[in-house]
């Protein structure tokens, strides 16, 4: 049997470039509570992701869950958002008392229907939270047009899109807020991390009370707080990454072509449109199996396995359809989601990705067309 192929592989610098890096906290003894590293790593995200305001957090999800806190929403808002993503994105919301309301996505891709947002308002709805699923912008200016028709806050869910540019400017600067995920699997990892960026100057302060208890001083506990601060180790691993970061976008984006070259003329294998105004990082390759190729998205699935090769449904199913949420969203009408999330498979996909890796993968996947 060959050898596994996964469908990621975390980008890493060298053992010795990071062991080099940690040695200094050896001295310190400092590892964590905003350390120079967590704050040396906010001012050179600030600067690479092109973005007013930053805070650091343990973890993408958290950054999630505390910005939606930051923001004091009612318990029992409905907050408009799409279940083609990870289940992050939902439970988030779920997690902060608030109702997700789904809104269909767009086969064209991916992601959220802006023209089904506004059937979706009630008197409850108090923030848009969009997904930039696969690094795919969103619609932002109609997305921000009906905002602020309706006094709506939108936070964007921007996990996959770590360093890219829509019209010039940082995706992290659009909306009242954008989250990242700097997750093992992702372009940019700190091992485990996430960050929350916007511009608004006070959200740093309450985002500061969130992630370390309320903290002020050794004897003042501002505000109720959790703890999600990104440690030491991990501010010091995304500070290594980031020095690699223009080479391993590079790699990914010559695998990126490769794969296109190849797949391209596949008849039944489409890709999601690309939008002409956004960069692009290359996070995932997603492919979508149509009807006319030679066979369904879960048999393509269980041949590559049958091969050693470990690609994902991601995302399947919709979270709507997940076991914890089914019972509630049984009825939403979110035909497009289904169907994507029933079709789509990213296929392995990363910097160290070898050409003779790639081959295999793209052998299983030709020469089967109908
Ligand atoms: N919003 C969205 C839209 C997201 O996609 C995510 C995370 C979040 C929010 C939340 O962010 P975080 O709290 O995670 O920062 C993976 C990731 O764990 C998750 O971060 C990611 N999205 C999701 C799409 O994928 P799993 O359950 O598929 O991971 P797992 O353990 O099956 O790993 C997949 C592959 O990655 C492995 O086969 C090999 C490779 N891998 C994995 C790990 C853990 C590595 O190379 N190194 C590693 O350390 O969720």
């Amino acid at each position: 049997m060959d050898e596994k192929i996964l469908v990621t592989q975390s980008s890493m610098p060298t053992y010795e470039e990071y062991i080099e890096a940690i040695k200094p906290l050896w001295e310190s003894c400092w590892l964590t509570n905003m350390g120079e590293y967590h704050q040396e790593l906010e001012r050179q995200l600030k600067a690479y992701l092109d973005v007013p305001e930053i805070s650091l957090m343990v973890n993408g999800h958290m950054a999630l869950e505390m910005i939606i806190q930051a923001f004091g929403f009612p318990e029992g808002s409905e907050v408009i958002t799409t279940p083609f993503t990870f289940v992050s994105t939902t439970h988030a919301i779920v997690r902060n008392r608030l109702i997700p309301v789904f809104c269909d996505i767009k086969n064209s891709d991916g992601t959220m229907d802006e023209a089904k947002i506004e059937d979706l308002i009630t008197e409850k709805t108090v923030a848009i939270l969009p997904v930039h699923v696969y690094g795919n912008v969103c619609n932002i200016e109609e997305i921000q047009r009906i905002a602020d028709n309706h006094g709506l806050r939108v936070i964007y869910d921007a996990a996959h899109a770590f360093g890219v540019k829509y019209k010039g400017r940082g995706i992290g600067s659009y909306g009242d807020a954008s989250v990242f995920s700097f997750h093992a699997t992702k372009v940019f990892n700190t091992i485990e991390g996430g960050a929350v960026t916007f511009s608004d100057k006070d959200l740093y302060e309450k985002l500061y009370n969130l992630k370390n208890f309320g903290i002020r001083g050794e004897e003042c506990v501002a505000s109720i707080g959790a703890n999600a601060k990104m440690n030491e180790l991990q501010a010091i691993m995304g500070l290594c990454n980031l020095k690699h970061i223009e080479q391993a976008v590079a790699a990914r984006k010559e695998r990126f072509l490769y794969y296109r070259e190849h797949l391209q003329e596949v008849k039944g294998i489409r890709f999601f449109d690309e939008n002409k105004d956004a960069g692009k990082n290359y996070a995932y390759f997603p492919i979508l199996i149509e009807d006319d190729y030679a066979m369904n998205r879960d048999a393509l699935y269980d041949l590559l396995r049958s091969h050693n090769i470990y690609a994902r449904k991601y995302f399947y199913p919709i979270t709507a359809d997940m076991e914890c949420y089914a019972s509630q969203y049984a009825g939403a009408e979110l035909s497009t989601a289904r169907k994507v999330s029933k079709n789509v498979l990213t296929i392995p996909f990363y910097e160290k990705l070898e050409k003779e890796q790639m081959n295999r993968i793209l052998q299983c996947i030709k020469g089967r067309e109908k």
